[in-house]
């Protein structure tokens, strides 16, 4: 088949080439010049400018209908303005285009050559250089000056009753904490983790474990910098790694101690509040009509959190928090029933390619009223029960009902 294909595209080229040939031997014949082209000819491509102008535009008008829709209408209070934004840069740059375009086609099809006309020349024109200087410069600034609006209502500081979730990525899947019965979150380091504590949550026994981990590790390279000493055959570079090692564990581990004695703007110790965070994966529940403050992080690599419905998108970036602040106005119920479609979800997908399964770094967002909201909320499993139940089974885990912590770990992992 794609022999076939390449068959005739060279034959395709090879009957031009060939067709080329009998009209410049045509020509020769008719005694014309070869750069000559007739009247009749100019006046010919002059028409099919205008043609194809109509076929541009039609072509267009009819993938503006075909396409221009391609999401329901936003579920989120920003959401409106946003698609607002969208829509008018997109009627400026739509004008644009076909005032743009029919000059270019009208005016090739309206002075095309002609013999006996003559163009007119002129080097400068201050009114003309006024005119597109200006008019692009107010329209920029507008667009600018409304997308600056609209984002500050996005990322400025959210209200003080707002919900706090946070979205952990890594590759490959996405992790939500949200604020314990205390209603606060607890400080994190990316020093803390581990498989057991992927969100690097701290708490006075994650302090502990891993303290314990680094000194075992400093007396480790200790011992084996005695046993290297007593060699005769060590060289100087040697030792001075293995001095290097123990002091760069040391600092981490002081680094670490650093953690459980920090404080919270509350005044609470930093590995305080954590354990009671409530950790949800595979599906995320948000209550509509409140304020959500999302706060990203991620563990890896650059992966973006999008959410299409909300329109909101933010990129989660290793070692550096990324936030914005959002609110739900239509629920997964209401959404269903809108679009007639009773399987439909609101999604966070990741929307920045970052590694072989990327196309499943996806999750469900579940709106529903504030009532249904706190009842999903308090099953979620807290961070001290989640590290206390055994890892078993975790595709169960996610989904059953959990106590709070301090519940006996049979209950936990039932
Ligand atoms: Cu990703």
């Amino acid at each position: 088949m794609k022999l076939l294909v390449i068959l005739v595209i060279a034959l395709a080229i090879i009957a031009i080439v060939q067709l080329s040939k009998v009209y410049e031997f045509t020509r020769a014949l008719r005694k014309s010049k070869e750069e000559e082209i007739s009247p009749a000819d100019n006046k010919l491509q002059a028409n099919l400018m205008l043609v194809w102008m109509f076929v541009f535009f039609i072509g267009t008008i009819w993938l503006y209908i075909r396409y221009g829709h391609y999401l329901p209408e936003p579920a989120s209070e920003h959401g409106k303005d946003v698609d607002w934004l969208m829509s008018l840069n997109l009627w400026m740059i739509t004008v644009m285009f076909f005032i743009m375009n029919s000059m270019l086609f009208i005016v090739s099809w309206k002075f095309y050559y002609r013999k006996d006309r003559k163009a007119r020349f002129f080097a400068h024109d201050n009114r003309l250089e006024m005119i597109w200087t200006l008019i692009p410069g107010i329209t920029m600034a507008f667009i600018i000056v409304f997308g600056l609006i609209t984002w500050n209502k996005i990322t400025g500081p959210a209200s003080a009753d707002a919900i706090t979730v946070e979205l952990y990525s890594k590759q490959f899947d996405w992790t939500a904490r949200y604020p314990g019965d205390n209603g606060e979150f607890g400080a994190s380091s990316y020093n803390l983790i581990s498989s057991d504590n992927a969100l690097g949550i701290i708490t006075k026994d994650k302090i502990a474990s891993k303290i314990e981990e680094i000194d075992a590790e400093i007396e480790k390279v200790k011992a084996s910098l005695e046993e290297n000493k007593k060699l005769a055959t060590m060289p100087e570079s040697y030792v001075e790694t293995l001095q290097d090692k123990i002091y760069r564990l040391e600092r981490h581990k002081q680094r670490i101690l650093d953690l459980g004695e920090s404080k919270l703007p509350s005044g609470k110790s930093n590995w305080e509040t954590g354990g009671d965070d409530r950790i949800a994966k595979g599906e995320i529940h948000l209550p509509v009509g409140k304020e959500i403050e999302f706060i990203f992080r991620s563990q890896d690599v650059i992966h973006s959190a999008y959410m299409p419905h909300f329109r909101a998108q933010m990129n989660t970036v290793p070692g550096l928090p990324t936030r914005f602040k959002m609110t739900p106005t239509i629920t997964t119920k209401e959404m269903r029933e809108k679009l007639g479609d009773d399987e439909f979800n609101y999604v966070l997908l990741c929307n920045k390619i970052c590694g072989a399964a990327h196309f499943n770094m996806q999750i469900d967002v579940v709106v529903e009223s504030p009532e249904d909201y706190e009842a999903w909320l308090k099953k979620q499993k807290t961070f001290i029960a989640q590290e206390t139940a055994p890892a078993a089974s975790p595709a169960t885990a996610d989904t059953t009902a959990t106590p709070a912590a301090g519940a006996p770990i049979a209950a936990a992992t039932n």
